[in-house]
């Protein structure tokens, strides 16, 4: 078995390709940051949308202070831009809902903030060598910083969706299924597979090191479960039959008084739901989007499933039973493009089910990377030999049964922050972020002989 995990991405003996890489990768963050912030006024960067969420210039300031803190102080070595303002954006010292009450930076002065950081950083890459230490080998806090601006990027996509008022993002729409006949469930093969990478230079600390992990036989989804599907179970009172919930999710339910999706309204007898201030009905093919992990567990219970486990998820994310490799990606090695995911928040919505049959794994799942991130059954847990690099707070503190894994990253994920081995978490009863499921069920005794 090949325990390489994948090729690397860059080529690392070429300083200057690895230089002209970190930057285009700043700037593409920088870019769609920019955006999310320019696209409303100043009193709705600095309101509360939400309790769950920060007010928008939070989570701005909050990019520049970890760039900060990791390329101009640690690896540049330089002194502080504004160590007066740490405190404000550490996301340990304050929760999400009390935010809005600290001394933030007002928006213009974020913004000059901001700038001023990326003008020092870009001065450090200018004099980096990428090596001589953990951190900067491969450019990993570069690579680090990047992902933690798109995963912040994502999260400010999240408080535009619970946003109120008229819509102020605008994408064109993703591709539409080519209406190939898939079909419902496809079998992964039994066997040991490479869990993680120790080889992915910019895979963070959660996704190492690589091991064997036996799967027994299974069949997954071929698709995310669709609105359409969700419907049903909707329809048929799966919210009102506590049959098909676990004890917490039971309780959760009763206590939120869910009935339907996150941002779905009954009007007149019909669903329709809100994405980003337009109003529209249930789009029937598409992944069913902004449901919590009871919700998911549910659904799958109803359907006489269940949610596939984080090593099946992998396993048919990015194992080749060809050559017993697992790859980067569903498809292959190759960094992801417009044909092979929805990522990126090209598309402001998740793509019908079989929109991406060049993303297909080679076992023939598709769309496992983009569109939703994917419930899975797991607690976040650290692997064999797991070791916290470079700071517990990314995340060994949240390691335990309080959080799920979520897997494969949806539209509002950046490709930078989204692979085969790409690792989520958060509370089951969230469903503000942009999460769906797919279900997986046992071989049954006698199925394939
Ligand atoms: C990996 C998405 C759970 O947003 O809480 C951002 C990423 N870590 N800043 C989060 C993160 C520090 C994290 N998630
Ligand atoms: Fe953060």
């Amino acid at each position: 078995m090949d325990h390489s995990g994948g090729q690397t991405p860059v080529d690392h003996r070429d300083q200057e390709t690895l230089r002209a890489h970190v930057a285009r990768e700043l700037a593409r963050s920088r870019q769609r940051s920019t955006l999310l912030t320019d696209a409303v006024d100043e009193d709705d960067l600095v309101r509360q949308h939400s309790r769950l969420m920060s007010p928008l210039v939070w989570d701005y300031a909050h990019i520049a202070n970890q760039e900060e803190l990791w390329l101009v102080r640690d690896v540049g070595g330089r002194e502080p831009v504004r160590s007066d303002i740490d405190e404000i954006y550490d996301a340990f010292k304050h929760p999400r809902s009390n935010r809005p009450q600290l001394p933030l930076l007002g928006p213009s002065e974020t913004r000059r903030y901001v700038g001023e950081v990326r003008d020092k950083v870009l001065d450090v890459l200018d004099r980096s060598t990428f090596e001589g230490s953990r951190l900067v080998d491969n450019a990993f806090a570069f690579g680090m910083i990047v992902q933690h601006e798109q995963q912040h990027d994502e999260t400010m996509l999240a408080t535009h969706q619970l946003r109120s008022g008229p819509p102020v993002l605008h994408a064109p729409p993703p591709p539409r299924a080519e209406g190939l006949a898939l079909p419902a469930e496809v079998l992964v093969p039994g066997g040991g597979f490479v869990m993680g990478t120790s080889t992915e230079p910019w895979a963070l600390d959660n996704e190492r090191p690589h091991h064997e992990v036996w799967v027994d036989a299974f069949l997954i989804d071929t698709t995310p479960v669709t609105c359409g599907a969700y419907l049903e179970f909707v329809g048929a009172g799966g919210y009102t039959d506590p049959r098909w919930w676990t004890e917490a999710g039971w309780a959760h339910r009763q206590a939120a008084e869910l009935v339907a999706p996150a941002f779905w309204d009954r009007v007149g007898g019909v669903w329709l739901r809100t994405r980003f201030g337009v109003v529209e009905p249930i789009p029937e093919d598409e992944p069913v989007v902004h449901v919590s992990f009871h919700e998911a567990q549910a659904y799958a219970t109803w359907a006489g499933r269940r949610l596939p486990t984080e090593a099946e998820w992998e396993k048919a994310a990015r194992f080749d039973p060809a050559t017993g490799r697992s790859l980067r990606y569903p498809w292959g090695d190759e960094d992801p493009t417009p044909e092979r995911a929805n990522l990126g928040q090209r598309h402001l919505r998740p793509a019908p089910v079989g929109a991406y049959p060049a993303g297909a794994s080679p076992t023939g799942v598709h769309q496992l990377i983009g569109d939703v991130w994917e419930w899975t059954s797991s607690d976040f847990h650290g692997y064999p030999g797991f070791t916290a690099f470079p700071y517990k707070e990314y995340s060994e503190v949240f390691f335990g049964a309080d959080y799920k894994v979520l897997r494969g990253g949806s539209f509002g994920s950046d490709q930078a922050a989204v692979r085969a081995t790409f690792r989520n978490w958060d509370y089951p009863i969230r469903r503000q972020i942009f999460a769906g499921f797919r279900c997986a069920r046992d071989v049954r005794p006698g199925e394939f002989d």
